[in-house]
């Protein structure tokens, strides 16, 4: 293992280690471009006709050959698409930036359509003076922009008592990534007026949408870093994440992210919605229920290769590449094992570890066609090391559903497909 540690540690090692393994690893390549390829004419490479005029596509979507890159649902997972969830093709994807067209979305009850023009804003309760802000409102206070990931508390929520479903979209999908612009809720407060005596306070946010998916969130938190957003990757949000305004609730549970944001109120107490009692609460190895797990843990998972994402190559030079996240801050660390949780090498990130946002890691290795069980482990600033199922069932059991942060292993055989599995 030490050699291939090296070798992904830089490219100049990991050419060294590609020619040191000799003529079979380079040999692959090389044959190929040796050999006349019956795609290569004499007209290839100069198109023979023109192509689209700049008035073919105002607004573009991916070219027909990524069609497979898309949202996709689990048809038993629930009873309707209303109330329902679909998953982030992460196994397709590449660097850290969710694509909006393609981040999942969760509803409740439905995505509704609202104008900018129909929307509204309360901000009430024990304030100085309730305040209702339209659109055009919101867009005059001061604005920032952050790059944040939001994960539904269920991601991999169906993997409790084995392995599930065989994708990385489908046990990890439920995650977006994305550069927000908006203001600061507390800018917000502090126009309707804070109370004298912020202790014991909290904010009751929901939506315009027939569920209304209230949350409460305690006042540090609302004062710290929560964003009102209205756009997210340098354009309006989409209608299925909010439009016009969502609240972003940096490193805490999808659920607090309130879409179509209607009202904020601050209260003395927290509300107990049906949110935050019957629903996203954990239950326990020995059967009682935690309340307020809102900070999503460090987590990882190999997007590529995966189930969906197979090795399309023999063996030789290989990218091993995934996502790493936390919620109480920055990435520091992620390992990659290859067979099981036995050995490990250290990955490369992409660039260093930001707050509250997806890290993209590499290991740029040299695959010898044998078989691996591939996973991740994820480190972050705090020290956290993302834990094994074996070490989360011991405290949660097999009858949770939220906040499953454990180690994903793909079983990855000599052709090259991969399959979700469990060591133990
Ligand atoms: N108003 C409203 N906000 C909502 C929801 C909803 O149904 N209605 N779903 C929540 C849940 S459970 C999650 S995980 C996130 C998902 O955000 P997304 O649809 O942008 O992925 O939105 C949250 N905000
Ligand atoms: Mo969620």
């Amino acid at each position: 293992m030490t050699d291939e540690t090296k070798a992904g540690t830089s490219r100049r090692a990991f050419l060294r280690g590609s020619v040191a393994l000799g003529g079979a690893v380079l040999g692959a390549g090389a044959a190929r471009a040796a050999e006349p390829d019956p795609l290569i004419t004499e007209t290839q490479g100069f198109a023979q006709s023109l192509g689209d005029g700049v008035d073919a596509t105002p607004y573009g979507l991916p070219i027909e050959y990524e069609s497979d890159v898309i949202r996709r649902n689990v048809e038993w997972l629930t009873a309707d698409t209303i109330s329902s969830i679909n998953f982030t093709p992460i196994h397709a994807l590449d660097g850290t930036i969710t694509p909006q067209g393609c981040a999942f979305e969760r509803h409740h009850s439905g995505a509704i359509d609202m104008s900018k023009d129909e929307y509204r804003l309360m901000v009430n309760g024990l304030v100085g003076t309730p305040l209702v802000f339209t659109y055009s409102d919101l867009e005059r206070f001061p604005r920032e922009n952050h790059v944040y990931f939001c994960e539904c508390a269920a991601n991999t929520g169906m993997e409790w008592a084995g392995a599930q479903l065989n994708g990385a979209q489908f046990t990890h999908g439920m995650i977006h990534n994305m550069e927000y612009s908006g203001v600061p809720l507390r800018t917000l407060l502090e126009e309707a007026g804070l109370p004298d005596d912020l202790d014991g306070k909290w904010v009751y946010v929901e939506g315009h949408d027939a569920s209304s998916n209230g949350r409460s969130i305690p006042i540090e938190k609302a004062l710290d870093d929560v964003l009102v957003a209205f756009k997210a990757n340098g354009e309006a949000l989409r209608k299925e994440h909010g439009y016009p305004v969502r609240l972003v609730v940096p490193g805490w549970e999808g659920n607090m992210w309130v879409k179509w944001l209607r009202r904020i109120e601050i209260t003395d107490g927290p509300v107990e919605s049906r949110e935050e009692t019957s629903k996203y609460t954990d239950t326990l190895a020995d059967g009682t229920s935690r309340k307020w797990t809102w900070v999503m843990d460090a987590k990882s998972v190999v997007t590529s290769p995966s189930p969906q994402a197979p090795i399309s190559h023999g063996p030789g030079p290989m990218v091993i590449t995934g996502l790493a996240w936390s919620g109480h801050g920055a990435i520091t660390r992620v390992d990659v094992s290859k067979d099981g949780g036995k050995t490990w090498e250290t990955a490369r990130l992409a660039k260093p570890g930001e707050k509250m946002a997806l890290t993209r890691f590499y290991l740029d290795t040299v695959w010898d066609g044998s078989e691996m069980l591939l996973q991740s482990r994820a480190m972050d600033e705090t020290g956290y090391v993302q834990p094994t199922k074996t070490q989360l069932r011991e405290v949660r059991g097999e009858n949770s559903i939220y906040h499953n942060n454990c180690i994903q292993t793909w079983h990855v055989k000599e052709n090259g497909e991969a399959e979700n599995v469990e060591v133990s």
